[in-house]
């Protein structure tokens, strides 16, 4: 088999997408997301110049040749463009081998280790009370694991608090929208929401919380302790990871389970923090860390220190990440949780697929390959608009982490 044309379809049916179809000799084509929220040109342009006009003429099959040819190759290593550009490539071909060998892709990754993937849900709230009554509406529909996200009182926007009565979601179009943020607000304020929410909804559920890179070490080591009567799942990007060792700090001070990684885009981003089990739970995933080829590595790797997966799964990641997400998640034996926050109708329609939810679990389905499609008609009726991530700023000014 080879290949013998790869092209882009960018759309924004709810919001921008950047997906990689690889056709082949034999009529067989596979699908990449190759969608970086707010830089999607860049990646775009990686492709189009650099990448595709390689891939002409080669044997699909030859994933990890391919992979070794694209990040060695291109003597400038890692970074978010070129591993979402590899990351694209990668699953294109998984996806292309399930459908030759007629199976899906977890049958090539190991098989299933597990009947399904459990999955976490957004509840998010302006105050207290709508953040308790979202976490009781996900509860209604089958979630067993809950991230909670609520505005602060005395700040104008908190992240992951949705504006008006559309659900959350932290791209816009347009300059960046800012956003104010107080540390000191937030740690007064957050055990008291998982003190109300615990004593909603008892022991059994589980809750997540993201803290989204806006703290110290030593706050974040605050934060942690503070929230151990209510027995976390996890506390999601305490303190941003550059410097791999401010998690030692955090993790010396409190027994809160730790998740960090959904920024990384390579192995050696996550080395330290899993070979000192710094953390718990790795959310580099699939379409920003170089692809399923590099995620089996670093999954191994993290199993061997007893760190799982939870992979980031934000409706910036299509439809085809999912899918990829949830074969891996199927068949890896490290694997922890999914995050799962539903992409809208639209962009469903455009992206149909075989995963389905159903009791607190995704299943990736039967189909052979990824089990997603585009429907390239439809896509084209919504094309891409640039859109940016916020920017947070303190009560004084100063930009911060977002
Ligand atoms: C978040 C995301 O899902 C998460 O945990 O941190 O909403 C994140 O901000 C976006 O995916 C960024 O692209
Ligand atoms: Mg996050």
């Amino acid at each position: 088999m080879k290949i013998t044309a790869a092209r882009l379809i960018l759309c924004s049916p709810d919001r921008n997408f950047v997906t990689l179809r690889v056709e082949t000799d034999e009529g067989i084509y596979g699908l990449g997301d190759a969608t970086l929220n707010g830089r999607e040109l860049a990646v775009a342009a990686y492709l189009e110049e650099h990448v595709l006009p390689c891939l002409i003429g080669r044997d699909p099959f030859a994933i990890e040749d391919i992979w070794q040819y694209l990040y060695r190759g291109a003597y400038w290593r890692r970074g978010p463009v070129t591993m979402t550009a590899i990351s694209a490539v990668d699953v294109a071909l998984w996806d292309i081998k399930g459908k030759a060998l007629g199976t899906p892709v977890y049958n090539l990754l190991g098989g299933k280790s597990r009947q399904g993937a459990l999955v976490y849900a957004h509840a998010n709230g302006a105050d207290l009370p709508s953040a308790i009554e979202s976490v009781k509406k996900h509860i209604d529909e089958g979630y067993l694991a809950i991230r909670v996200q609520c505005g602060v009182p005395g700040t104008l926007s908190s992240y992951g608090v949705p504006k008006g009565d559309k659900p959350y979601e932290p791209a816009e179009r347009g300059l960046p929208a800012e956003s104010l943020w107080s540390t000191e607000k937030y740690l007064n304020f957050v055990p008291h929401l998982f003190e109300a929410v615990r004593k909603e909804v008892g022991e059994d559920i589980h809750l997540l919380h993201d803290v989204h890179h806006r703290l110290t070490p030593i706050e974040a080591a605050r934060l942690g302790r503070s929230l151990e009567p209510y027995h976390l799942f996890w506390m999601e990007d305490p303190t941003p990871a550059e410097n791999q060792d401010a998690f030692r700090l955090i993790r010396e001070h409190t027994v809160t389970p730790i998740a960090t990684g959904e920024v990384f885009n390579s192995f050696w981003d996550a080395h330290d923090l899993i070979r000192n089990q710094w953390i718990d739970y790795i959310r580099m995933t699939i379409v920003h860390g170089g692809g399923i080829t590099a995620l089996k590595k670093t999954a191994d790797f993290a199993a061997i220190y007893q760190v799982r997966t939870g992979f980031h799964g934000a409706t910036d990641l299509s439809p085809v990440t999912m899918a990829a997400a949830l074969h891996f998640g199927l068949a890896i034996h490290n694997f922890g949780i999914q995050e799962h926050m539903p992409h809208t109708p639209l962009t469903d329609q455009v992206f149909p697929h075989s995963y389905t939810f159903e009791a607190g679990y995704m299943h990736p389905g039967e189909a052979p390959g990824l089990g997603v499609e585009i429907d390239e008609k439809l896509a084209a009726q919504f094309p891409y608009a640039r859109a940016y991530l916020p920017i947070a700023r303190k009560l004084d000014g100063t930009v911060t982490d977002w």
